[in-house]
């Protein structure tokens, strides 16, 4: 794997239900991102944080919340990460809330194209994130980034990478999925999105559930992950905007960021919707540092 990590900050709330999540990068780094990555030996810059526009705090216009700001903060961080990947380097999208994963993921799919890699998304979150304008019940765009890098959103949004689709549904995985809105569902199926929820993770555990999403990768394999942070328990992850009960336990987060590690083909990743102004003392942000330790490989005595 890339050892060679680029940490984007993109402190902005502007796709959320919620404030908050502008303060994850900080809170984040405070939890010692930089360092805890360097005692495994990987060599880390830190790029800061991008800008963009405040948020204005508005209802939805044609059924979405902010979207001049939402487009403007993620052509910014398609540059960025667009460029870190033309620099050979990981880039690690520090959030925000998560339609900056438009953004991000947009860039991870127009460098795939540049290099004739395959890309694969690990989707890690309570929620679908497959809402269109018509069925959104918030409008707020954290919702639909899937369907937005689909090829289903406005057209500012999704034409960001330059091609429309940046991806098809079908190199999406989704894992932690319990909290997905009528409409959306329709859609999700409609799509052929490939949904591991709680009720499979339930059944046949995270390991079984792991390999099925992470068969059929090979050495032309870009793997992309996106941790909304939502993904976990509240129990462990309070520090949350949109907290659904019954995701996987800290047992459970650990196994399924190991097995990702184990591929050795994570090329690219985001950390999101962390927000500090639900934590308690930081933990949330510390428990996503110690999972995307294991996202890097680091193991127990059993293993090297
Ligand atoms: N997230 N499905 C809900 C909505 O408003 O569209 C919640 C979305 C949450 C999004 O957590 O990234
Ligand atoms: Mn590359
Ligand atoms: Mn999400
Ligand atoms: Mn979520």
């Amino acid at each position: 794997m890339n050892t060679q990590i680029s940490l984007i900050g993109a402190p902005t709330d502007i796709g959320a239900g919620m404030r908050g999540a502008s303060m994850g990068p900080e809170a984040l780094r405070v939890a010692h991102l930089t360092r805890t990555l360097e005692s495994h030996g990987l060599q880390v810059q830190d790029r800061g944080n991008l800008t963009g526009p405040s948020n204005p705090w508005l209802p939805p216009a044609n059924g979405y919340r902010h979207l001049d700001e939402v487009v403007a903060w993620n052509q910014s961080l398609h540059a960025a990460v667009y460029a870190e990947l033309q620099l050979g380097r990981l880039p690690m999208v520090l959030g925000g809330d998560h339609c900056l994963g438009i953004g991000s993921i947009s860039a991870v799919a127009r460098h795939c194209r540049d290099t004739g890699k395959n890309l694969r998304v690990l989707w890690l979150d309570a929620h679908a994130d497959f809402n269109t304008n018509s069925l959104t019940p918030s409008g707020n765009l954290h919702g639909m980034p899937v369907a937005c890098l689909c090829g289903f959103g406005p057209e500012a949004l999704i034409e960001i990478g330059g091609q429309v689709p940046a991806i098809h549904a079908k190199w999406v995985r989704q894992i932690g999925i319990r909290s997905v809105d009528q409409g959306e569902k329709r859609f999700v199926h409609e799509q052929g999105l490939e949904v591991f929820d709680m009720r499979f993770i339930d059944e046949m555990g995270m390991r079984a559930t792991m390999e099925q999403a992470l068969s059929g990768m090979d050495d032309n394999t870009h793997l992309h992950v996106s941790f909304d942070v939502d993904f976990l328990d509240p129990a462990i992850a309070p520090g949350v905007g949109t907290t659904v009960p019954g995701g996987p336990t800290y047992r459970e987060a650990q196994l399924c960021m190991e097995m990702i590690a184990d591929t050795g083909r994570m090329a690219s990743m985001d950390v999101m919707e962390l927000n500090p102004a639900l934590d308690e003392r930081n933990r949330t942000a510390e428990v996503a540092v110690d999972l995307i330790e294991s996202l890097f490989g680091k193991s127990t005595l059993m293993r090297k």
